[in-house]
């Protein structure tokens, strides 16, 4: 049996083991997705973003708990490009996340950067489409909001939380437009500290400016304290309330169409990209560019033309 009908049939190992041949990048896992491909879209995809320590790892096992609770099987992507191989962040993750080991409605998966050459969130979306093919329910993104690659993984989802912490006051003035435009949900976590109602103010102040449509979602602020579990359940409770609102007002089809044109989009640069680059590379004909680039006696303009030129002819 390959490792698709495996999972099909609910063998977790199976699972694992073509995440570790996605992470690898073997053209086998491409067969394998194919085949699992008809067996997801079922999935409801949660994003989890905000800066290192704001809490998100507690609070994804938190959230977890409450999903569990209510009988939903729940997959973690835990996607940290600041720690490669078996970096801290993720090694706390597991710690934090350790409770739902043994459950076997919980499957969590770590992603590290190794080299991806931007492929990243495909990556992330790969792994999304294992789980959903294995039947979890609820999936639940976690990453850093610090770049590009994160915000193109919480597009992946289909509710993003943004998490925020206390005392960043003059940080939320200085964070991009682009986090605010990303937030589904906005969470102030450790409202155990001190200027919690503070940030909170701060953030519906800078959401007020927005301007929403008469039927759109307004994007409220929550507070948590992930640590004791303070919030979550009304949090979950809101997290549902936007996916029926999705549904319900016909936004999940655009974000659909949204999603899965990236992806598509995604895929094809990754492919065309690595159909031309490999060889290009492997047989060091691109070491030789680069020494007449430097010379100036070719320009990439031309080496690129000159390469897609005999692509197109080959
Ligand atoms: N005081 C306080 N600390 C918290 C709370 N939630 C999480 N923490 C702590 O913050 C630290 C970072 O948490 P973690 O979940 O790893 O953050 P992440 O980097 O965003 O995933 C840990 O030591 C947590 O125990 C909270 O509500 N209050
Ligand atoms: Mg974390």
């Amino acid at each position: 049996m390959s490792l698709a009908e495996r999972i099909l049939t609910g063998e977790t190992r199976a699972a694992a083991r073509l995440m570790r041949n996605i992470d690898d990048n073997l053209p086998s896992a491409r067969d394998e997705l194919r085949t699992l491909f008809p067996h997801t879209g079922n999935a409801f995809l949660i994003g989890i973003t905000g800066p290192p320590g704001a809490g998100k790892s507690t609070l994804v096992d938190q959230v977890t708990a409450i999903f569990r609770a209510r009988g939903k099987r729940v997959g973690i992507v835990a996607v940290d490009p600041t720690s490669p191989f078996t970096g801290g962040a993720i090694l706390g993750d597991r710690i934090r996340m350790n409770r739902h080991a043994n459950d076997e409605g919980v499957f969590i998966r770590s992603l590290a950067t190794r080299g991806y050459l931007g492929g990243l969130s495909r990556s992330t979306a790969d792994v999304a489409n294992v789980m959903d093919a294995m039947g979890m329910d609820v999936i639940i993104i976690e990453t850093v909001g610090v770049g590009q690659d994160e915000v193109d993984i919480v597009r992946l989802a289909h509710t993003t939380l943004v998490v925020m912490v206390p005392g960043m006051g003059d940080d939320i003035q200085a964070i991009k437009a682009g986090i605010l435009e990303i937030g589904d949900l906005f969470v102030v976590n450790k409202a155990d500290r001190d200027g919690a109602e503070r940030t909170e103010r701060e953030l519906m102040f800078m959401l007020e400016m927005n301007s929403y449509g008469e039927d759109a979602w307004r994007p409220p602020v929550m507070k948590t304290e992930a640590q004791r579990g303070t919030g979550v359940e009304e949090l979950v409770d809101m997290v549902e309330a936007h996916h029926t609102w999705l549904r319900q007002s016909g936004e999940m089809d655009h974000l659909l169409r949204d999603k899965h044109a990236t992806l598509f989009q995604m895929l094809l640069k990754d492919r065309l990209f690595a159909e031309v680059w490999g060889p290009l590379h492997r047989s060091g004909a691109f070491d030789e560019l680069l020494t007449a680039i430097i010379a100036r006696t070719s320009d990439p303009y031309s080496a690129v033309e000159g390469i897609l030129a005999q692509r197109l002819r080959d």
